[in-house]
């Protein structure tokens, strides 16, 4: 047994503010350095740089039809010409100045990533279910300098761009139009040096705070793509059904820059809907899809529209004939794989699903294999380029287990013990957005990513040669519908009402979707409100899946002796059979 070492500097109480900013920004490019040489990352492009490969290959096929990488190349090209021309960029580097684009999940969104990145700026992906306070938050936070918006989003965005004195760029309703001259285009040569340029903002919740800007780099974003593509053989023969928001990694990377990375094909849904995901996974014409990737919530939403329409025992036969044959991967991730979930989709599929662990600051870190044994419950070990650390429970130096691609030692005494997961690789974000403290903050000073101190703070324990998630520490981080919810973001917006006056938001255990928002609420003396009165005035403040799916009204709020909610006892109060 190895006895492992770490770093003791965020212990040293002396180490505060920005010195311990500066000496993490320092150690984190020293680290990123040495891991960029030890990495199999190798040259990095973005992945419209591979698309000449690729030619008239169909890339996406969305409700406007087929995209050939050739046509989405040259219309992100025409698109970036115009984002220079916009902001009067004469050399055609824009040096990362910020592009937020708000697009229908069809090609609109490549033709934008692409673009915003061949004029070497940061892509930042908006969300049509987001109101519009929220989409001004992240154009605001993220200082961009111009928008971009797909069909049908030029009345949600032209306002804002409006109010914010910022360029507006809409995108004609058939891409084709948007091909310019070659003249007009942007140089070939404008931008070069990827690896450590800046290419996307992806916001995620914390336990405090608003959303914050995650930044990826194209380097920690090929690291992510090439890891997956080997650990899950991906290649041009691939169709992959696309059915997930495109403003965090499960759909952004794993989803569509995998596919599009080897040439692959990308049927894309432009929202989730249980019809039509079987429709497509059992379709006879082609291209066929082999390839489908969801949250747990997702497989649960299927399995109970197969459990209302197909009741005859040879559409049964025929479905799960099909699945096995022709699906090559069926994948889980973004929240725990419940094992009824598993156990039921193996029966109607005749597919084991794959469960991978991840987060927006790391990308993918975990899987279980593509061959070989699938452990129900646990995650796997380390993909490509990873490594993982378990560390006891509010210490600074114990480490329980600690493991890459090609094993995991564990600490003599500590085998099966759980604690803290850490993760460090070349997938690994740079920074939050103008955030240099909480990146100081999250970071050990020799490159640990520390999911405690970040947000969800996942515990985790190495047993029986695989790694497995037990939770989050929080009960302000909320997992609904593999969505990660801020319960004091939910509260801050709720207490805006003009009837709330006190709230605490809670996540209420949920099979179908993880957990449930629920609001335990204490309303002004002679009010009365009801959940779709509560959803309903939410809808203009909220995020719809952020908005409370339970009310729960209380003439006192509970609070301890000091005056503190417990929301441990309010789960235990409300919930009793399904908390602990
Ligand atoms: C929400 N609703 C609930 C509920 N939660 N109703 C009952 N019980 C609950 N627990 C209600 C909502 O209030 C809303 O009501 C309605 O259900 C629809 O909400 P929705 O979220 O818009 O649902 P739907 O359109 O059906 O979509 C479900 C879904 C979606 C599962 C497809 O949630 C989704 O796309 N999730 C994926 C999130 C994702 O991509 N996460 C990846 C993060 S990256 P009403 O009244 O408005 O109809 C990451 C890293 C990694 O995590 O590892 O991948
Ligand atoms: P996000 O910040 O939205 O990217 O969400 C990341 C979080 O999702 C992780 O920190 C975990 O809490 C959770 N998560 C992702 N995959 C899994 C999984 N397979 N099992 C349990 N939790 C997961």
């Amino acid at each position: 047994m190895l006895s492992l070492n770490t770093g003791s500097f965020w212990s040293c109480a002396s180490c505060k503010g920005g010195r311990r900013a500066l000496k993490w920004l320092l150690g984190n490019v020293v680290q990123k350095a040495n891991l960029k040489t030890s990495s199999s990352v190798g040259r990095v492009a973005p992945v419209f740089s591979r698309a000449s490969a690729y030619g008239d290959n169909v890339a996406i096929i969305d409700h406007s039809g087929s995209h050939t990488y050739s046509s989405l190349y040259k219309n992100s090209k025409s698109l970036a010409g115009l984002i220079t021309e916009a902001l009067s960029c004469r050399s055609g580097d824009l040096q990362g100045k910020r592009i937020s684009f708000l697009c229908a999940n069809d090609a609109s969104y490549t033709v934008a990533q692409w673009a915003s990145w061949m004029c070497g700026g940061i892509a930042v992906p908006l969300y049509r279910k987001h109101p519009p306070n929220e989409l001004e938050y992240v154009i605001s936070d993220s200082q961009s300098s111009l928008l971009v918006a797909g069909q049908p989003f030029t009345d949600t965005l032209e306002p804002l761009a409006q109010k914010l004195g910022l360029p507006c760029l809409q995108l004609p309703t058939s891409l084709d139009t948007l091909q310019l001259e070659e003249a007009q285009m942007l140089p070939e040569e404008s931008v070069s040096d990827w690896a450590e340029r800046p290419a996307m903002l992806v916001y995620t919740s914390g336990t405090t705070g608003r959303p914050k800007g995650a930044l990826h780099t194209h380097s920690s974003l090929q690291a992510m793509v090439q890891g997956l593509v080997s650990e899950w053989a991906w290649s041009r023969d691939d169709v992959i059904l696309h059915t997930l928001p495109l403003h965090h990694v499960h759909g952004i990377v794993n989803k569509l820059m995998c596919p599009l990375w080897v040439g692959a094909t990308c049927v894309m849904l432009p929202e989730f809907s249980a019809q039509k995901v079987w429709e497509q996974l059992i379709a006879s014409k082609s291209p066929m899809v082999n390839v489908f990737m969801a949250v747990p919530t997702i497989y649960s939403k299927l399995i109970e529209y197969y459990d209302q329409h197909f009741t005859q025992p040879r559409v049964q036969d025929f479905i799960r004939a099909v699945c096995k044959e022709r699906i090559r991967l069926m994948v889980s991730g973004s929240a725990a794989l419940p094992q009824p979930v598993l156990e039921r989709w193996a029966e109607i599929t005749g597919h084991v699903l794959l469960e991978r662990y991840g987060m927006t600051e790391i990308g993918m870190a975990l899987s279980n294999p593509l061959k070989g044994p699938r452990v129900p419950g646990a995650v796997g070990v380390p993909l490509p380029g990873v490594e993982v650390r378990i560390m006891m429970t509010n210490t600074t130096s114990t480490v329980i287990a600690e493991g890459n691609r090609k094993g995991t030692q564990v600490k003599a005494g500590l085998e099966g013990k759980e604690g803290e997961l850490l993760v460090r690789g070349s997938s690994v974000f740079q920074k939050y957005w103008n955030k240099p403290q909480e990146t100081a903050d999250t970071f050990t000073e020799d490159g640990w990513f520390k999911t405690v101190v970040a947000l969800s703070g996942d515990t985790a324990l190495y047993r029986d040669g695989v790694y497995w998630i037990l939770g989050r520490t929080s009960v302000d981080i909320i997992k609904s519908g593999g969505y990660k919810i801020s319960a004091l973001d939910v509260e801050r917006h709720l207490l805006a009402h003009p009837d709330i006056t006190d709230v605490a938001v809670i996540g209420a255990p949920d099979a179908v979707w993880g957990q449930k928002v629920t609001a335990v609420v204490q309303l002004r003396k002679g009010t009365t409100m009801s959940l779709s009165q509560l959803k309903a005035w939410a809808r203009e403040h909220m995020a719809s899946y952020t908005i409370p799916a339970g009310l729960i009204l209380v003439e006192n709020m509970p609070r301890n002796q000091m005056g503190k909610v417990n929301k441990k006892d309010l789960l235990r109060q409300f919930f009793p059979t399904q908390s602990d």
